[in-house]
């Protein structure tokens, strides 16, 4: 007897069913409180970027945004529209190929540059969460591109087209973070190592029962800088003094968050706050993050400059490897891993 396929991806199987799976399902105290979440339009600041290089007015905006909410989005960023149209177009399109070329970019291995999973950590999370998700390494480009998936024909061009061009958008908008806090322009760049950048193309299938999971819990970025491009389904959610705010997708633009590299190399003046993905009963949802990063040795630590009597030194210094272990190991947790980097251990 032909025995059927075991359904390791998520889009697989939410399509047959009516029930969230138990292994799916977060405690009472532990799930979206759908309306309790304040869904008016006006959450984070829109910053326009036209003027990025040339207008302190810019920067200063940049910096009450880091300040106030850790996350902002940005029109006018010179990425063409076409070129957001096709990265998002050929997305919906690997998802929706037959599972067995989909599975050819699986892997349970996180050590794995390029591959396709689901939830978040398969191997040591107790409740799942409510995503597919293929991730890449995109730089340098020219040492994975080979790596990439060859289906969708136009994949690893329109992929490439578009991580290049959101990289020089991370590279204005380190610049702009820095001269904001009062350092030289090219001092986070510097202090990056070689960078890094990866990107996730996360699916969220429709849900039967949204009130009981999570596309993503709330979690804090490990990275420097996040750039999300997302369709026109909500679903991101910005915890703002207490409060989930969602962030309503305006077409064009993208969101922008701090990673925890950010608070530290700025001393805490910035705050890398958490964030979650809710999921809904009626939409297939495609998000894609740009995780923009130090490279793996690159030494992270509070700028000199920030350091003063009124600011002691908040955290040791650590090597960005280190860092995203403790990340990964501990999973997706509501409390951030920076506490685990401070100089005086919180109790
Ligand atoms: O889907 C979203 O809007 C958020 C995605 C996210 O936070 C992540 O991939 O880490």
């Amino acid at each position: 007897m032909a025995v059927a396929p075991h359904k390791v991806l998520l889009l697989d199987l939410a399509s047959n069913i009516n029930r969230v799976p138990s292994n799916y399902i977060r405690p009472i105290s532990d799930r979206p409180n759908l309306d309790k979440v304040d869904s008016i339009d006006a959450s984070i600041p829109l910053i326009d970027l036209h003027d990025v290089t040339g207008s302190n007015d810019v920067v200063q905006q940049i910096g009450r945004a880091c300040k106030d909410y850790g996350f902002f989005q940005v029109k006018n960023h010179g990425i063409p529209d076409e070129v957001i149209n096709n990265m998002m177009q050929v997305s919906r399109e690997f998802f929706s190929m037959p599972q067995s070329e989909r599975l050819k970019s699986y892997s349970d291995d996180p050590s794995k540059t390029t591959r396709l999973s689901t939830s978040f950590n398969v191997k040591t999370e107790k409740v799942s969460n409510w995503r597919d998700f293929l991730r890449l390494h995109c730089y340098p480009l020219e040492d994975y591109l080979h790596e990439w998936p060859s289906s969708p024909t136009s994949f690893r061009e329109d992929v490439a087209e578009y991580s290049r061009r959101i990289r020089k958008v991370a590279l204005r908008l380190l610049e702009a973070i820095s001269e904001s806090l009062g350092l030289e322009r090219d001092y986070i760049d510097r202090a990056l190592g070689k960078h890094g950048q990866h990107m996730a193309l996360n699916y969220y299938p429709p849900c039967p029962q949204p009130e009981l999971t999570y596309g993503l819990p709330g979690h804090a970025d490990p990275n420097v800088i996040t750039i999300l491009l997302q369709d026109d389904v909500p679903g991101l959610q910005v915890l703002n003094n207490g409060k989930w705010l969602a962030v309503n997708p305006i077409p064009h633009t993208f969101i922008i968050n701090i990673g925890d590299q950010i608070q530290v190399l700025s001393n805490d003046r910035y705050k890398s706050v958490l964030h979650r993905a809710v999921v809904n009963s009626y939409k297939e949802r495609i998000s894609i993050p740009t995780f923009y990063c130090p490279s793996p040795e690159a030494i992270i630590a509070p700028a000199p400059k920030l350091i003063d009597e009124e600011h002691p030194c908040q955290y040791k210094s650590f090597t960005y490897t280190e860092y995203y272990q403790k990340f990964w190991n501990r999973g997706l947790a509501k409390e951030t891993c920076l506490d685990l980097f401070r100089a005086t251990p919180y109790i």
